[in-house]
């Protein structure tokens, strides 16, 4: 049986982490606030640890039970966006790109995290080699931060917006995808910059930044946002741009607690 929805309905193939901030509960805000409905297929779950420097320790949830939650996601909605996020392990990724491969949902956003605090470094090797090899071959929209653009196009440094803009090239000419390569607060100047190629498009997206520091959940939230917009129906530019103002406010609005970063708060875009 299939239920039929009006709202659009996108997935999120992700971690948890605890707190909310990041990961799959930060996803789901974002769907939420866009007027997208949500659903979730649990990878692992990340607990900050306050007793030694907020280091993640993470949980990994088995394969069976990806399959399962995989399967009955797909089984029950038509899926109009899905963004994968933080997949954690070879084993992960394999059952995540299998599930993707027999049945290819419409646009497929990655956010390629790559290294996550606390994972073996060996470990994480071999999990940027699978995502490389057999995720970012199935995405249509890829959003990388400076560490993951460096990553992803082999370059040895990005330094400003020239660096940025041939990083985007490089990973669409790998991917195939729609490119939204993040500066973040990682390239100096007054300007958040980040650039946008999809192949026809080179677009420089550039706001005001907002401090120096970057706030926990900006980089799932603004994945989600491109999800969430592309479910909707928009096109991957307007998707973008849209994403990128919608993080913005949220940087704008962040909350602080008694961890030592903030947080982005989804403000809700529907009333
Ligand atoms: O920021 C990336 C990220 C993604 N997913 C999970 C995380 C984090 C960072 O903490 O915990 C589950």
């Amino acid at each position: 049986m299939t239920t039929t929805t009006q709202t659009p309905v996108a997935m999120t193939i992700a971690g948890s982490e605890a707190t909310g901030g990041a990961g799959a509960l930060a996803d789901i805000k974002t769907f939420q606030a866009l007027g997208v409905s949500g659903c979730l297929s649990l990878t692992c779950i990340v607990s900050f640890d306050p007793k030694n420097d907020w280091g993640h320790r993470v949980f990994p949830i088995d394969q069976q039970t990806l399959a399962d939650q995989l399967e009955v996601n797909t089984a029950v909605y038509d899926l109009d966006a899905v963004k994968i996020g933080m997949l954690g392990s070879p084993a992960t990724i394999e059952t995540v790109a299998s599930t993707l491969m027999q049945n290819k949902p419409r646009n497929i956003v990655l956010d390629p995290v790559l290294i996550c605090k606390g994972q073996e470094p060996g470990a994480a090797l071999d999990t940027d080699e699978a995502l490389k090899a057999k995720i970012l071959p199935l995405a249509d929209f890829v959003t990388p931060n400076h560490f993951e653009s460096l990553s992803l196009s082999g370059m040895d440094q990005i330094s400003g917006v020239e660096d940025l803009e041939e990083a985007a090239k490089r990973i669409h000419e790998r991917s195939g995808a729609a490119v939204l390569a993040k500066g973040g607060v990682r390239l100096a100047g007054p300007d958040a910059v980040d650039v946008f190629y999809d192949g026809k498009t080179l677009k420089v997206l550039s706001a005001p930044k907002i401090g120096e520091v970057a706030v926990a959940g900006a980089g799932c939230s603004l994945a989600a946002a491109v999800t969430a917009e592309l479910a909707k129906g928009a096109t991957p530019l307007e998707a973008a741009e849209n994403a990128k103002r919608f993080v913005r406010q949220g940087i704008e609005a962040r909350f602080s607690s008694h961890a030592p970063f903030d947080s982005l708060r989804q403000i809700n875009q529907t009333s």
